[in-house]
């Protein structure tokens, strides 16, 4: 497990498939829509940090899929990208939106994800982004397991479809798995025949490291408050593997003083409480015991900081 991640229990072909299909699919939309929810449930595994906030996912990340359906064979790269938002005032900001874009090219297929009953302006802002693309863009209606009235579902899927002429659109629900199948269905039909690209057991390309660190920045976001988070970055100084335990040493990056108390919390409760959260993603992933230290420190501006972004894996993804 050290440039990239793997399962056991891969998805074999056996003499009964008849075909093998492989092709690359970007997942996009605006903050907070559940991309992120819909590329853990496809892969099975919490690659990819979820939060009820906007601009959780700070980088691309691939999630592999490979499996069969109805006679076929297939492997899907799914990239789970930032979320499309307007705000565009600093460096860190402005990589986000360029990443995400950077991923609806040479794909074989875009994902665009809205949520059921909610269209905003920034989902227009999306769309306009892909108003020169010729690859077919499935629209996913996410979240449709909040919708008691299923009925008030039709009339919205209609009004969508006036937008853009999209190739499918599948409501679904990334919590729940609500018609991944269909989603899975639909994205064969256009994928290219093709050998794998990656072996049938990774997940990812993400290094074990880098998913550890978006698991502990995952609880970061989920309890600190408002922009805290998003001035906070996770690097992974030792990651030490044995037989039963692995032995995780990680810095948490703030850019100002007053903030390393906020996050360290009253008599440390704060960041204990985050370490527990995270040791127990962390063990869930790893499928091992995990012994967490974490420290925080501080670095000015590091949202503007090139060496900065590059070092946490930010900007350095720039060609997935
Ligand atoms: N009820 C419900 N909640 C969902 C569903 N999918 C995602 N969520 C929730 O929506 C919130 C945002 O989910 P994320 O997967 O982090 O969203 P994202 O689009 O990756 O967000 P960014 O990375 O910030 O762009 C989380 O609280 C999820 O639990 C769904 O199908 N149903
Ligand atoms: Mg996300």
């Amino acid at each position: 497990m050290s440039s990239s991640s793997s399962r056991t229990g891969s998805a074999h072909t056996d003499a009964h498939t008849k075909q093998k299909k492989c092709g690359s699919v970007s997942i996009i939309g605006r903050p907070n829509v559940g991309k992120s929810t819909l590329l853990n449930y496809l892969v099975g595994y919490k690659l990819s940090a979820i939060a009820n906030k906007p601009q959780t996912t700070r980088t691309n990340i691939r999630g592999i899929v490979s499996d069969q359906l109805d006679n076929t064979a297939y492997q899907i790269i799914f990239t789970d990208t930032p979320g499309i938002h307007q705000n565009s005032k600093n460096l860190l900001n402005r990589t986000l939106n360029s990443e995400a874009v950077a991923a609806v090219e040479e794909v074989d297929a875009i994902i665009m994800i809205v949520e059921a009953l909610k269209w905003t302006e920034e989902d227009d802002f999306v769309l306009s982004r892909l108003q020169h693309t010729t690859k077919p863009v499935f629209l996913l209606v996410n979240k449709v397991d909040r919708i008691q009235d299923k009925n008030r579902l039709f009339p919205y899927l209609q009004e969508l479809m006036q937008k853009r002429n999209y190739h499918e659109i599948i409501p679904v629900s990334a919590t729940k798995g609500t018609n991944t199948d269909t989603l899975i269905r639909a994205l064969l039909k256009i994928l290219p025949q093709s050998e794998f690209i990656y072996p049938e057991d990774h997940i990812t390309d993400k290094s074990v490291r880098f998913i550890c660190a978006e698991l502990i920045r995952e609880q970061l976001v989920r309890n600190l408050h408002e922009e805290l988070p998003y001035t906070t970055a996770v690097e992974i100084e030792k990651f030490e593997e044995s037989d039963k335990l692995v032995t995780i040493e990680a810095v948490i990056w703030t850019d100002r003083k007053n903030q390393k108390g906020i996050i360290i919390g009253k008599k440390g409760e704060t960041l204990k409480r985050i370490g527990q959260a995270a040791r127990y993603s962390l063990e869930e992933f790893l499928m091992k015991k995990v012994m967490l230290k974490q420290w925080v420190k501080v670095e000015e501006n590091w949202q503007n900081n090139p060496r900065h972004l590059n070092e946490l894996g930010i900007i350095s993804n720039r060609n997935l």
